[in-house]
């Protein structure tokens, strides 16, 4: 079995990758296809967005496609940078988006420092309701970066539980507390039904 993903996001792959490999899906990304496909993310929430990603993949190719779309809401910014994540400060640029949100929560306090990830997955297939599903988790914001492994925000996302930020612990850990991770375990509660209808 492959899913395609579409994602061009490194980071996303790896995880998804990690999550359906071990199930013995095959995962499969943008990167993996021979067109270049720009995809123009105008919708009003994750889910409007992650269902234009998947259905313009769909329309392409004619297959099953899955999509993600996700960040980070942090509520001492009213939300932001939400749905704005991947380009809150300019063009897709990890390190200047952390360099946005650390000057955004200046003088903020720690305990006001409140965020939680979001992710929506949307499942598309051919003449078939597409499937939803949503995963979050809390956290903190911290002053400053703090570990190297992972994507994105993750060094800044401190997760209380672990008593670590998500650059800190290992894919597979991230995998089984995260936002992704959550949306995963119940795409997988509903996914066999959605296939087979
Ligand atoms: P695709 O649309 O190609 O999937 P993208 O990176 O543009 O890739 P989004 O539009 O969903 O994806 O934007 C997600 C943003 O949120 C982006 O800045 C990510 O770095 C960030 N993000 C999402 N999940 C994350 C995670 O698990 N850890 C850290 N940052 C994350
Ligand atoms: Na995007």
């Amino acid at each position: 079995d492959t899913i395609l993903i579409a994602t061009a996001n490194p980071g996303k792959a790896a995880e998804y990758r990690k999550i359906f490999e071990k199930r013995g899906v095959t995962v499969k990304t943008l990167a993996d296809l021979e067109n270049n496909y720009e995809i123009e993310e105008n919708g009003q929430t994750f889910q409007e967005n992650a269902l234009i990603k998947a259905n313009t993949l769909m329309s392409a190719l004619g297959i099953p496609v899955l999509a993600d779309d996700s960040g980070l809401i942090v509520d001492a910014l009213n939300g932001r940078p939400g749905i704005h994540s991947a380009r809150y400060a300019g063009d897709h640029d990890d390190e200047a988006n952390k360099r946005k949100l650390l000057t955004e929560l200046q003088g903020i306090p720690y305990e006001k420092r409140t965020a939680r990830f979001h992710c929506s997955i949307v499942a598309v297939r051919p003449e078939v309701k597409p499937l939803s599903v949503t995963g979050e988790v809390e956290g903190l914001i911290l002053f400053k970066e703090q570990g190297t492994d992972g994507f994105g925000y993750d060094p800044l996302f401190y997760y209380p539980p672990l008593n670590k930020s998500f650059a800190e612990l290992t894919m597979e850990k991230k995998n089984k507390v995260s936002h992704r991770g959550h949306a995963v375990e119940k795409l997988q509660e509903v996914f066999d039904e959605w296939w087979q209808d």
